[in-house]
């Protein structure tokens, strides 16, 4: 099978290239990325060196590009994770979203139409379902409760969710969608609350925690993600949407205050900062549907996943300092050293 991974060169669709080249060894992989800031080369060097692997530079907005990959791989499965995954930078600048999470999601939607394919997959997010109270633990989200964002990421998410289902019913194109928790493991791009944290704790640089740092966020170690994607590919309901979680929900401050304890570092480290605009309170999902239907379970419990992935920061310094010498900087001096307001809320 030609299995085409966008976006393989980020966080998420790294690592389910990796499991899938361990998992799925008759099967090629065939990497479509547009190499943005938060894509990376050197994530993939150990995939480049495995003949299942071809990596192709492009954007999944950019028709022309899209329909060539799709004549010349002929694709059999898409796994769409390309997108602008960062809900401040979507605060910063919707546009951008709008273009690579809505237009591109279209774009390679029209090509499965065109050329045809087995399986479209939407890499979604439970971001698209808003947020909970604090005060009802007794919510979880589930594949019914209404879409109702709240930032310019996730509104992007949730159209681009919209278009998938909507290419199901009306062009009979066999899609599914999975909308997963937090994730958390190795090559979470720095600018992501755990590798901030472990990155700036190594640095001897203050830990920004927004707001109250009570909002809370289900974390899912990443490769949990990538084996219920496989799962998904091979077991899932053309036209279904599942959810991916693991009851595992920490407030922020909480999983800071873990990180500092695992690096050995004081709690004085950590900043309250002036909160994000629109902050989502809760995220926590309900993965009974994916449980039952596909028997899916996260093997990797928080404690062990946090320590693993810190330890990984500490083996690959090289991966993040190169990242955090480059543009990044400039991002990371704009959002937290050079922002007068968040200079003004600091505590
Ligand atoms: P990431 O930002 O680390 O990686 C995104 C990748 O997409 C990069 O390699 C980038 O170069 C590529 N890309 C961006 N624009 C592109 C374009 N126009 N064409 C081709 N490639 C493009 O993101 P991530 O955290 O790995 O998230 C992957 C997917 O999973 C996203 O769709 C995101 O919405 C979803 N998701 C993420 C999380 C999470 O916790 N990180 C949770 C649930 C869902
Ligand atoms: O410096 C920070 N301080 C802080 O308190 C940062 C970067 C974040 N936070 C808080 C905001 C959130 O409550 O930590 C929490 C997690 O923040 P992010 O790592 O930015 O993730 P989040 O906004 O929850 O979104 C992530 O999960 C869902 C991914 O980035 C999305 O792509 C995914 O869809």
């Amino acid at each position: 099978m030609n299995i085409v991974v966008t976006g393989g060169a980020g966080f998420i669709g790294s690592n389910f290239i990796y499991y899938m080249l361990e998992n799925r060894p008759k099967d090629k992989i065939i990497c479509f990325d547009k190499l943005t800031y938060a894509g990376n080369m050197a994530t993939l060097d150990e995939a480049v060196k495995n003949e299942n692997f071809k990596f192709i530079r492009g954007d999944i907005a950019d028709r022309k590009t899209v329909y060539h990959m799709f004549e010349t791989e002929k694709p059999d499965v898409i796994v769409n994770f390309a997108a602008e995954s960062h809900v401040d930078r979507s605060i910063e600048n919707p546009e951008i979203f709008l273009q690579t999470n809505v237009i591109g999601t279209s774009v390679l939607l029209d090509a499965c139409r065109k050329y045809g394919i087995d399986r479209y997959h939407q890499v979604s997010t439970d971001e698209v379902y808003g947020d909970l109270p604090l005060d009802r633990p007794d919510l979880f989200f589930t594949e019914k409760t209404n879409l109702h964002t709240s930032s310019p990421y996730s509104a992007s998410k949730a159209s681009a969710d919209l278009l998938v289902m909507a290419y199901h019913r009306t062009y009979k194109v066999p899609t599914t969608i999975s909308r997963c928790s937090n994730n958390y493991g190795p090559f979470h791009f720095p600018e992501k609350l755990i590798p901030l944290m472990i990155i700036n704790a190594l640095g001897n640089k203050k830990l920004p925690v927004y707001g109250d740092g009570l909002n809370v966020r289900d974390w899912l170690y990443v490769e949990d993600h990538c084996a219920a994607i496989n799962l998904i590919l091979q077991n899932g309901k053309v036209g279904e949407v599942y959810n991916i979680g693991g009851h595992n929900e920490k407030a922020n401050i909480d999983v800071v205050k873990t990180i500092l304890k695992q690096l050995g570092k004081g709690e004085d480290m950590i900043e309250y900062v002036t909160d994000r605009k629109g902050h989502d309170r809760r995220y926590a999902i309900d993965p009974t549907k994916i449980h039952e239907e596909l028997g899916w379970l996260p093997a990797t419990k928080f404690e062990d996943g946090i320590k693993a992935t810190i330890q990984w920061y500490l083996d690959n310094r090289k991966w993040w300092e190169e990242i955090i010498s480059g543009e990044y900087q400039d991002y990371y001096e704009r959002m937290y050293e050079k922002n007068p307001a968040l200079e003004y809320a600091r505590v």
